[in-house]
């Protein structure tokens, strides 16, 4: 093991998940670091560099087998049910998510493991918190059960932290746009589509009204925001509900004003589903000074510069 601790990353099939997998192994060593999936595939990039493990997150003894099988000291764990899917199924996303969390939690305690990495979200926020630069401590009276599971969610890891010493580590993150694993049934999922349907058929319906600001970050800013934060000396990490993390804020319609400058001919049209309530719940921006100020969290990627980056990755593996 060389002296590194070795990492299990659940939901490695997912959006996050697939690509903190990638990053960890290259910095880590990929031997040390175990995808843990459940019933779809890993992809190919992650089968082939490092350890691929089957667990059942809604079984602490099955949980506890992969754990301790690999010797494994830190979990991040990014498996959940997200937002849009939640409201079809709200009953199923309260189990999956906090079961699993729970069981994280409980197998860090009984394993005395290292550190837990769990992600929470802006959807802790409700329409009755204020929305723009929404701070740290506020109302949170989410009206999706997606924010329903990461208020209690973050209280868990808070009583967890308070009662056990389990050292959980949270952030608050925004919608997360990224290049390489679509993401499955968010509300920001249209900041990632809009890409893909772009720049193969030069129009998008998008499921947002054109004025729905929402917080959002890039991929590799994702990334550096969960190792940095894990990586934190304990004394840095004040907070063990979860900080909140921002690095832009963007509308649907100052997205494609940006995407045009690559696609000019793009055509966009409008048509909000039911995930528009959602987005109309959540902070248009976020006040992020106190992981800033704990931590040295610093995000490196705004709207253009993301833009860029995604044009510049997704246009050559999408041109026909
Ligand atoms: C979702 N992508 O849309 C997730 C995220 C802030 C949004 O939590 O549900």
């Amino acid at each position: 093991m060389g002296g590194v601790s070795s990492i299990l990353v659940t939901g490695a099939t997912g959006q996050i998940g697939s690509e903190l997998t990638l990053a960890l192994r290259r910095r880590y060593g990929g031997e040390n670091v175990v995808a843990a999936i459940h019933s779809r595939p890993p992809s190919e990039q992650i089968q082939r560099t490092g350890p691929v493990v089957k667990v059942d997150l809604s079984s602490e003894e099955d949980l506890t087998r992969v754990l301790t099988e690999g010797d494994i000291r830190q979990v991040y764990h990014l498996a959940a049910v997200l937002s849009g899917i939640g409201e079809r199924d709200p009953q199923l996303a309260w189990r999956t998510n906090m079961g699993s969390l729970l069981n994280v939690l409980e197998a860090a305690r009984k394993l005395d493991l290292e550190k837990v990495f769990w992600p929470s979200s802006i959807g802790v926020f409700g329409p009755t918190t204020p929305r723009e630069r929404t701070p740290q401590d506020t109302v949170m009276l989410p009206t999706s059960m997606y924010g329903v599971s990461k208020v209690a969610g973050e209280l868990l890891c808070n009583y967890y932290f308070t009662k056990y010493g389990v050292d959980v580590r949270s952030v608050r993150y925004p919608g997360i746009i990224s290049s390489e694993t679509l993401p499955g049934g968010g509300t920001t999922d249209y900041a990632v589509e809009i890409f893909y349907e772009a720049l193969t058929k030069g129009r998008y319906t998008c499921f947002l009204r054109e004025d729905a600001r929402l917080p959002m970050m890039y991929m590799p800013d994702c990334l550096d925001c969960a190792m940095h934060l894990m990586e934190a000396p304990m004394a840095k990490v004040k907070r063990r509900d979860a900080y909140n993390v921002t690095a832009m804020s963007f509308a649907p319609a100052e997205l494609v004003q940006e995407l045009r400058r690559y696609v000019p001919e793009l055509k966009v049209d409008y048509v909000p589903d039911q995930r528009q309530a959602i987005a109309d719940s959540w902070p248009m921006s976020l006040d992020d000074s106190e992981a800033r100020k704990d931590w040295g969290w610093s995000p490196k990627f705004d709207l253009p510069t993301m833009v860029k980056d995604m044009v510049d990755r997704l246009r050559p593996r999408l041109r026909k």
